[in-house]
Formats: C-alpha cells, structure tokens, sequence
C-alpha cells in the first residue's frame, strides 16, 4: 500500500482516479482549493486538504509522506482561459511548476501530470501522434505546452521524473454540466434530459476524439507504474476515433429516447475544428488503450455509473 497526492482530486477526472486507487488498497491525499470540485465526489477515507495548486506551502504539506503525485489540478476551459488570462496562467502553469518543485524537495517524488491535446492546435485531418510539431491557438494550450516543457527538463536538472498525459475530451459521470464552459457532453446530455434545446457553437461538424473517464483513469495508473522508465515524455489519451458533435447529438438524443433541437451560435475563438488522437505510443510504451466506445460510454453516463 502507498499513498498517493491527487492534485485537484476533488473534480470529474480525480474523483474517478480516487476511487481507483482506493480499490486497490492504496490511501489518497488530496489538494483542491474547491472552486469547480466537491468533497461529496470522494469517499469519506481521502484526505482532503483546502488549497490552491499555486501555493508553494499547501503542495508542500499536501506531498509529505507521498509515494507519487497525480497533478490534475487545473482550469479545463478553454473559453474560460481566454477570457481569464493570467488566472489561468497562474493555475495552468504556474502550479504545475509549483507542483514539480516541490516534488523534487520532496525526494524526487514522481509526478503524473495532465497536459492536454490543445497543445496541438488545429491539426488537420488525420490522427495527431505525440511527434507533430505542438502549435497552441490559445492561452489554455500554451499553458499546457509551457507545463510539458518544464516537465521534459525536470529528470535533467533536478532528477525528477515527470509523465505528461495530453487528453482528448473526457467524459462520463460527475462531469459537472452547471456552467457554460463545462464539457460539451455533459452540457447536452443535462438538456437532453430536461428535454431542452443545445446549443452548437459553429456548424457542429466540427470532431472530436471523446474519451471515457475510466479510460483516463487507466492512463493515469498506467502511466504512474512506467514513471522511471518514460520519464519526460508525454503520451495522448484518446481513443483514435472522431465524432462530429452532431454525429453526439443524435447519438445522445436516440439514448434518451427524444428529438433533439439544435440551435445554432457563432464558433468559439480558437475553437479546434479537427481533433482526433493517435493512441499508438500509449499502447506501445505504457500497455494502455480506451476500450470504451462512444455508445458504451454514453450509455454509462446515463446510468450514471
Ligand atoms: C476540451 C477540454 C480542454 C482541452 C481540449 C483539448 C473540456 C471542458 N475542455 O476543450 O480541457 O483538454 O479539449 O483539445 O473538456 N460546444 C458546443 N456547445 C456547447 C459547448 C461546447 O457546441 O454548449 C462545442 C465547442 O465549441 C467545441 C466542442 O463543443 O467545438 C467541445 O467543446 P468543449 O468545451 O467540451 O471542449 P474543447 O474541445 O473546447
């Protein structure tokens, strides 16, 4: 049994990890300063500490005692990133350096971090592996690219090994859909249910490679067991499956036994039209794959499992 730091473990993604490795017998720490996530998403046995991810003192005393860190913490949004610059800077990626700072104090503890696929802008067709040239188009992805940088000089200058994980869009239960930069899934599958119309940002033809909450969780694990031998690099966590969002919507509206109306909105600034991973290099050197498909994953998250 180890124990484990989840930063931001309070969220969709970090809750689900939590449960993870509570299963298997392990004990979880977590730091979270509570503005998106909530204790009711963690069992009552997760420790949980009330602090910002940017606050040298609250990583430091949330680390001690830990045998390998989660960094999820984070701001998701990407449209809320464009309108918050330097908040999500100091989150984004400040943090991240805080986090590997304090790791390396702490005797070199390894971190699991989660960059994201904005690191690769607008790709074009075809499935982005983890060797095309990154190109971020908005603050959100440059945050994350700054983060994977520091994290590749890590194991070199302060002999700290780092994971960078570059997730696709996540889905599946507990993805708040109160605001309106929540994921897109959870969003139209909260007003499906109501019977409401949604709202596409742009044509709807726009893709994305949409990846089940469990699937990341096995990422994450994964990635945390191969940490001395993949230190400094980074991997995607995606399915190497696209979707538009209206191939979603009817996905979505045919579990939900209903009609959806679509109303149509101008696009998001920066918004990705093409987005669709290549899962090769994760499966290769971490042994890990997204076996959950679209409709199966769907179909859980209206079961709310
Ligand atoms: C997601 C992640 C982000 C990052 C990125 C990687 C979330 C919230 N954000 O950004 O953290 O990892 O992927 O590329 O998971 N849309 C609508 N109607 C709505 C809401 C969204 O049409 O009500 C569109 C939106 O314009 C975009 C798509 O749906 O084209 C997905 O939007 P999103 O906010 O779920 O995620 P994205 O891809 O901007």
């Amino acid at each position: 049994m180890a124990t484990y730091l989840i930063t931001g473990g309070c969220g969709f993604v970090g809750s689900h990890l939590a449960d993870a490795l509570l299963a298997r017998g392990d004990a979880v720490v977590v730091l979270d300063n509570l503005s998106t996530g909530k204790r009711a998403n963690l069992a009552p046995e997760v420790r949980v500490i009330e602090g910002d991810v940017a606050d040298p003192d609250a990583v430091a005393r949330a680390m001690a005692g830990c045998a390998g860190v989660f960094h999820l913490a984070g701001i998701a949004s990407v449209a809320y990133c464009n309108e918050h610059w330097r908040e999500g800077h100091l989150t984004n990626q400040t943090g991240t350096v805080t986090v590997f700072e304090a790791a390396a104090r702490a005797g070199r503890v390894p971190v699991v971090y989660t960059s994201s696929a904005a690191v690769y802008g607008d790709a074009g067709t075809g499935a982005v592996d983890e060797a095309r040239v990154p190109r971020p188009q908005t603050p959100y992805g440059v945050d994350k690219l700054g983060s994977e940088l520091h994290g590749r000089i890590a194991m070199g200058v302060h002999g700290l090994p780092t994971v960078g994980l570059r997730p696709f869009n996540i889905y599946g239960p507990r993805q708040d859909p109160s605001s309106a930069y929540s994921g897109v899934i959870s969003i139209f599958n909260s007003r499906l249910a109501q019977g409401l119309p949604v709202t596409v940002f742009g044509d709807g033809l726009q893709t994305r490679d949409f990846v089940f909450v469990a699937d990341v969780v096995r990422f994450l694990l994964a990635a945390m067991a191969r940490a001395p031998e993949v230190a400094g690099q980074v991997f995607n966590i995606c399915t190497g499956r696209t979707t538009t969002l209206l191939a979603l919507i009817d996905t979505l509206a045919a579990l939900h036994g209903r009609q959806a109306v679509v109303q149509h909105a101008a696009p998001r600034v920066g918004d990705i039209r093409e987005s669709l991973g290549d899962p090769a290099r994760a499966r290769d050197l971490l042994g890990v794959t997204a076996g959950v498909t679209l409709e199966d994953g769907l179909a859980a998250l209206l079961r709310g499992m």
